[in-house]
């Protein structure tokens, strides 16, 4: 059955935009070399006017996260360090409507995913390293292990805010500072977060946020003051920075796609199964780097979890991000719709079979429905390539080690799910999965404690947990744990 939904629009009010941004450097706002406009994806309506972080101002910025490093943060005791880290944690909460709404309009996703997902679980990386800050001596990394420095950060549109917080606050935590560089596209909630940090009397220079386009982040990467760079992205550019790096000595995590499977056995309650393949395909309009984008069914239940899957997709509501009733928000930019379609339009063209349910979009916009792909082969581009759009792709197994057979069949190694009743199952197929992260009967559950990365063209490192920490310190030879 279909509901109708009166429109329930979240107030924008909340949010005070400004018309121009400047560049975060040194605990100011400072000028830039030029400007570009960012855009709301669901209107196409220019938000703001924002500064293009040129070499020149790259420069300031590591000057002034080095200068905060050597003078300030990184003598500051871990337990006055810590301080600053809840007091940020706890203006995020304050100030989570401006931030969810501000995140929704500048990135299109769902205001109900940006209220209860990003800004609740950036909070939690806060409070979560805040606690670590003056416990490092007992983290398994030697009696006091040091930070590295400046670190160089750069992050992607998907998830703007809860990015950062994945880097920032580690980094802060371990004592390093930092130049982090938001995505060209998603940048308003960053430059809200340096008003956080001016809120919150963080020391001048600790976080310093220069805002552009790839050029900056590689002036970020290549410049000679960062001691680390930590970077989320696509795997392409990820191979770029690993070579650029290779020969500087410095640091390097790297955060990168996937193509994760989500392995849906005969025994698995198909209702719970149906919900945790929304999830993981449809949450985020399916911008999510550990999207369960291959539907791996044993064939014996494939027609009941699939009549059941698109009975589901039918309920989904696309539309106004800043609506709380939306399921299915817009694509983040033109560029994302391109390739979204390009790579639909190379499925249907190698054979596989694509559905939609009746779905009316937008006449401004960037949108694209959910959609699923039957009739797939492992060969088919759209089983072997990341999407990173509302597009499942779905294959059949008829045993657990054909089940592991095709998940692991990837150049990507991020995340998997398996729905099954056998607990012995479950550990069976964690056991040989290739991914960094396993869900059992579950789909894109996050917690700040819980170390979360990848494996081969995924990349390498850990965000999250003890093991995130290390990431961040000067840990030679690993640590004692
Ligand atoms: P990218 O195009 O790689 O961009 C990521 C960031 O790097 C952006 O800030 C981008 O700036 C910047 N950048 C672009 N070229 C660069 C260069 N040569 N040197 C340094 N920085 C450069 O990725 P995307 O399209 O924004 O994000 C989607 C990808 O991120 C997907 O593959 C997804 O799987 C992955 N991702 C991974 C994870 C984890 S945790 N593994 C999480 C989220 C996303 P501009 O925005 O200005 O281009």
């Amino acid at each position: 059955m279909r509901f109708e939904y009166s429109p329930a629009p979240e107030s924008r009010s909340v949010v005070r935009l400004r018309d121009s941004y400047g560049l975060f450097i040194g605990g100011s706002f400072v000028a830039g070399s030029s400007v570009f406009k960012t855009i709301s994806p669901a209107t196409e309506e220019v938000l703001a006017e924002v500064t293009h972080a040129g070499p020149e101002d790259v420069d300031k910025a590591v000057a002034a996260a080095r200068q905060a490093y050597e003078r300030v943060w990184s003598e500051m005791p871990g337990r006055e360090r810590g301080k600053y880290l809840f007091r940020i944690a706890r203006i995020i909460q304050e100030r989570a409507r401006e931030l969810a709404v501000l995140e929704s309009m500048d990135n299109g996703k769902p205001i109900r995913e940006s209220r209860d997902v990003d800004v609740p679980l950036a909070a939690a990386h806060f409070f979560y390293h805040a606690g670590w800050a003056d416990k490092l001596g007992y983290a398994g990394f030697g009696p006091s292990p040091r930070p590295l420095g400046v670190v160089g950060q750069v992050i992607p549109w998907n998830f703007p805010l809860l990015m950062l917080a994945w880097k920032v606050a580690p980094a802060l935590a371990c004592g390093n500072t930092v130049v982090l560089k938001p995505a060209e596209t998603t940048p308003l909630t960053a430059l809200l977060f340096a008003e956080i940090c001016q809120q919150a009397d963080l020391p001048p220079g600790v976080v310093n946020i220069v805002t552009g386009d790839g050029a900056t982040g590689q002036a970020v990467v290549a410049h000679p003051g960062i001691d680390k760079v930590a970077f989320t992205g696509s795997t392409e550019v990820g191979k770029e920075i690993a070579r650029a790096c290779a020969v500087s000595g410095k640091r390097v995590t790297l955060e990168l796609g996937g193509k994760a499977a989500n392995v849906v056995f005969d025994d698995a309650p198909v209702d719970q199964a149906v919900e945790g393949i929304v999830n993981g395909i449809f949450f985020n309009q399916g911008h999510v780097c550990c999207a369960g984008s291959r539907l791996l069914v044993q064939e014996s239940v494939q027609d009941e979890v699939l009549a059941a899957l698109r009975r589901r997709m039918g309920t989904l509501r696309l539309g106004d991000p800043l609506d709380k009733n939306t399921d299915v928000g817009a694509i983040n930019s033109r560029a994302q719709l391109d390739k979204i379609s390009e790579l639909v339009g190379s499925g249907e063209a190698e054979g596989a079979a694509r559905w939609s349910p009746p779905c009316p979009l937008p006449d401004r916009g960037f949108w694209f429905p959910p959609t699923v792909f039957t009739e797939v082969s492992q060969a088919h581009r759209i089983a072997r390539e990341e999407i990173f759009g509302p597009v499942l792709s779905v294959l059949t197994f008829r045993t657990p080690a054909e089940a592991i057979e095709k998940a692991n069949r990837t150049p990507y190694g991020l995340s998997a799910g398996v729905w099954t009743e056998k607990g012995s199952l479950i550990l069976w197929m964690a056991s040989r999965l290739r991914a960094g992260v396993v869900w059992a009967n579950t789909f894109n559950r996050f917690d700040p404690s819980s170390p979360f990365g990848g494996y081969k063209e995924s990349g390498f490192g850990r965000e999250g947990g003890r093991h995130g920490l290390e990431a961040y310190l000067d840990v030679v030879g690993g640590g004692d744990v």
